[in-house]
């Protein structure tokens, strides 16, 4: 059955629903491989697209300072009370807009200015705001970095232990954007202990696989976990917290203070840095909190690694070298320091012939940031809308013909561009009836 969206839109303001078709389209008949990509499911665009928008809802479930209020205390205690069943937390708080704003809730609940935090720079694959230098998290505190071996491409714990005890950090970041393998959290949480510091994973990229039983579950060991709820997961744009109620340094650090490590961090998000929550982005979330619990999503979580890993085997059987030799994630790092061309002029050859993807730094690399030797590849999307290994085969194929026609690039595109086209219309696209 055809449905027929944005009707409203069409109807009255033409220049933006042809562009938001336009939009849909394109992502209906090209490859997203953008590891931070997906598709959301149904349920979740219908929930952004209602009435939820446009109420103000200041503070927290029975505590709001704006009347009318009682079925949203409802959607909010929804969202709260699935999310703590599915990750197995103590406390959530589904209010933060987005990753940025949950990571800097838990810098206003925790640290102060000037304080040093534990993180991975962004140039190794970690994210901005674990204190890279022009994000704020930067200049407010002091990072003290730790990487992934350059030759392996994978995090040697021990080197992370001696750097904790050296710099005696208040706070370690224990998640990426672009790392392949798996963290070992029970390593970083005797770090932490051993050191005094807070322990925060930040598992927007890998919280399907988190779900999905595929990738070690940082809940039992870290004082708070960061994450999205749109990358993998297939949520809305937003972001949310959990946490332990009580916690084992609080007192050491905020002794005069007489909140607990929950209330610490509600008040970060409301009143410290946000105002009324997006409830259609927090009725959203409930909706991909109860799909991530059906037998279907962990199939999906466990389908996206499978994925990735036959994506890995058929690229280096194809000739074509990934960072760190495999993945256990999402991700694989393509790495071009060999080739002629960059990252970036392969990133801009694949987007040319409908593979979309993110030219990126990989261990080891002698160019640019803004030039790079690799291309991040994500294979989230990709298995959202079923694909299989078998597929991945394909997709691989069409990397490997983009590379080898790096240079004449044009003169393949078209062909390649149609193939793809082609083969995604054999798949179902959420949101779009293209
Ligand atoms: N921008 C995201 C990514 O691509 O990894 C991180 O927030």
């Amino acid at each position: 059955m055809t449905v027929e969206r944005y009707p409203h839109l069409k109807a009255t303001d033409p220049e933006i629903y042809d562009l938001i078709q336009k939009q849909s389209k394109f992502e209906a008949s090209t490859l997203k491989m953008i590891a931070s990509e997906s598709y959301a499911i149904e349920n979740v665009l219908e929930a952004c697209g209602s009435t939820l928008t446009n109420k103000y809802a200041e503070g927290y479930p029975a505590a709001r300072y704006y009347e009318g209020n009682e079925y949203i205390d409802e959607i909010e205690n929804l969202a709260i009370s699935r999310g703590k069943e599915l990750f197995g937390c103590e406390h959530m708080n589904v209010q933060p807009y987005s990753g940025s704003p949950a990571n800097s809730a838990v810098y206003r609940a925790l640290l102060k200015y000037g304080d040093k935090i534990m993180g991975v720079p962004v140039s190794d694959g970690g994210h901005l705001t674990h204190g890279w230098k022009v994000s704020f998290s930067g200049q407010d505190f002091q990072q003290i970095p730790y990487r992934p071996n350059q030759e392996t491409g994978r995090l040697d714990m021990d080197e992370v232990r001696e750097i904790a005890k050296r710099e005696r950090p208040k706070l370690i970041w224990a998640g990426m954007s672009a790392y392949p393998f798996k963290l070992d959290y029970a390593a970083f949480a005797d770090i932490a202990q051993e050191v005094g510091a807070y322990l925060v994973a930040d598992i927007a990229h890998i919280n399907a696989l988190i779900i999905a039983g595929v990738h070690p579950d940082p809940v039992p060991y870290c004082d708070v976990v960061t994450s999205t709820a749109h990358k993998m997961l297939r949520g809305p744009r937003a972001g949310f917290l959990m946490s332990k109620i009580e916690d084992r340094y609080h007192e050491q650090y905020h002794p005069e203070s007489k909140w607990n490590l929950a209330q610490l961090l509600d008040r970060a998000v409301f009143p410290g840095l946000q105002g009324g929550p997006h409830m259609h982005a927090v009725a959203a979330m409930a909706c991909v909190f109860k799909y991530a619990q059906t037998p279907e999503y962990k199939e999906y979580g466990a389908q996206i690694v499978k994925n990735a890993q036959a994506l890995c085997a058929e690229l280096e059987a194809l000739g074509r070298p990934i960072a760190g030799g495999g993945t256990e994630t999402h991700l694989l790092l393509l790495d071009f320091r060999k080739e002629e061309f960059t990252g970036k002029d392969a990133a801009k050859a694949l987007a040319k012939c409908g593979i979309i993807a993110n030219f990126n730094m990989v261990p080891g690399d002698t160019r640019s940031p803004f030039k790079t030797s690799g291309v991040r590849l994500g294979t989230s999307a990709l298995t959202s809308v079923g694909m299989k290994e078998k597929d991945m085969k394909k997709v691989a194929e069409w990397i490997d013909r983009v590379c080898t026609h790096i240079n004449d690039i044009d003169s393949v595109a078209p062909q390649i561009r149609a193939e793809i086209a082609e083969f995604c219309s054999g798949f179902s696209f959420p949101g779009t009836n293209a």
